[in-house]
């Protein structure tokens, strides 16, 4: 057993089995294309995520189809995989958080005026209360950091990812944000 929290841990099962006969357990950044063989294909189904790092997953192999990103800069998560994600997962990526900066949003530009919220990564199915729907304006993006969004909820409709480090005056996308994604580059 690798029961030390700088590891990440995948599970083909969840629980995870106590004799790690289908755990798979990895430190450091990681591109997987496809699954490791004791996660194979569409099997995946828990992960602790160690503090200070995350875990992309993919619909298919080679980072393809849906994406959703997890993990913390400060605490471990543990991901139970459910609600269509459960024993889906083709290919993943592990990132380091390259800073504590966190990604900025504000409701107006300049910022000063209005609603601002700091993100780290995540996955927005629609906009934090602090911006409102078709609010946002501008946004800082931290070298490292990839800031996805997307006109409609739920990460559907016209979409643009931008690449930190960057300030961001939303342009021909002002007060049209509705969801979005932030993971590491
Ligand atoms: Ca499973
Ligand atoms: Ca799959
Ligand atoms: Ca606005």
């Amino acid at each position: 057993m690798y029961n030390v929290a700088k590891y990440f841990q995948l599970c083909a099962d969840n629980p995870c089995r106590a004799d790690d006969s289908n755990n798979f357990y990895w430190e450091g950044k990681f591109d997987a294309g496809v699954m490791p063989p004791q996660v194979p294909n569409d099997s995946l189904s828990f992960a602790y995520i160690p503090p200070g790092w995350t875990f992309q997953f993919f619909e298919h192999a080679n980072f393809g189809g849906v994406t959703r990103t997890f993990g913390s800069y400060d605490y471990g998560v543990n991901l139970s995989f459910g609600s269509g994600f459960n024993d889906w997962v083709s290919s993943f990526k592990i990132r380091k958080f390259p800073s504590s900066e966190m990604v900025m949003l504000c409701q107006n530009n300049p910022c000063g005026t209005g609603g601002k919220y700091y993100a780290r990564v995540g996955n927005w199915a629609s906009m934090p209360v602090e911006i409102g729907n078709d609010q946002l304006s501008f946004v800082y993006i931290p070298a490292g950091f990839v800031f996805w969004f997307f006109v409609d909820g739920n990460f559907s409709g016209a979409n643009m990812q931008l690449t930190g480090p960057l300030n961001v005056y939303m342009g021909g996308y002002d007060n049209a944000a509705s969801s979005f994604m932030i993971y590491l580059a």
